[in-house]
């Protein structure tokens, strides 16, 4: 696939990817919270707010962006593609309803890192047709307060159908705790994305290494 170039398929080849939740996060604010998900050795993070002004995020982003390059982290701003630009964020990943991947691929070029939310096979399928975004967000698996405007759950049988058909890189998404993320391993994802569940944690570095060893 030419779109999907060694580079970029290494660089998503991790176990957890951690997303801000700043009305989860008890007060720490998503500075913070990025800054703990990056000391416990988080190597995908994404920004995701939805509250904030443009400015705002932007300040919040371009902070985020230098902490994760100092780790060697990959930074990915959720569906604004501008902020994405302004910070040089590693991605953006964006969802059904916002601007086409294919458009902003013509923005961004080649190096930055598209990710795309799909709920459906015939999502993902087309994702695939396309041959535009990087990676595929697969969820939601649970039900998840965290996103507003998500449809139910597609549960696990929508992952095993993207696990053994689809070729592209996928995280799956939506629901998933320390509780029940063995099941979402077992079905065949290799790469959970996680927001309350990490964000929310009284200790971030502890949450994590207990997701590590359920995932051992
Ligand atoms: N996208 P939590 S579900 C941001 O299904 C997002 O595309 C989803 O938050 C999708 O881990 C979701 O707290 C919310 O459930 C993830």
């Amino acid at each position: 696939m030419k779109y999907l170039t060694e580079d970029k398929r290494k660089k998503l080849n991790t176990d957890i990817y951690a997303i801000t939740a700043e009305e989860y996060s008890l007060g720490r604010g998503n500075i913070k919270t990025a800054a703990d998900m990056l000391a416990a050795g988080i190597k995908i993070i994404q920004y995701r707010e939805k509250e904030k002004t443009a400015l705002e995020k932007y300040r919040e982003c371009r902070i985020i962006r230098e902490m994760a390059r100092q780790k060697g982290a990959l930074f990915i701003v959720n569906d604004d593609l501008g902020i994405a630009l302004a910070v040089e964020a590693d991605g953006v990943h964006v969802g059904q309803d916002d601007l086409p991947p294919a458009e902003i691929r013509k923005i961004t070029g080649e190096k930055m890192i598209i990710g795309l939310s799909t709920h459906s096979p015939e999502q993902a399928r087309r994702a695939v047709a396309e041959g535009v975004a990087d990676y595929l967000g697969v969820g939601p698996i649970y039900k998840t307060e965290t996103k507003k405007d998500v449809g139910d759950p597609v549960g696990l049988a929508y992952l095993e159908y993207v696990a053994a058909n689809i070729p592209l890189p996928f995280v799956a998404i939506g629901g998933i705790k320390e509780s029940n993320i063995l099941e979402v391993w077992q079905k065949g994802a290799r790469c959970i994305a996680m927001s309350s569940e990490i964000a929310g944690a009284a200790d971030i570095a502890d949450k994590i290494a207990s997701i590590r060893r359920v995932l051992k």
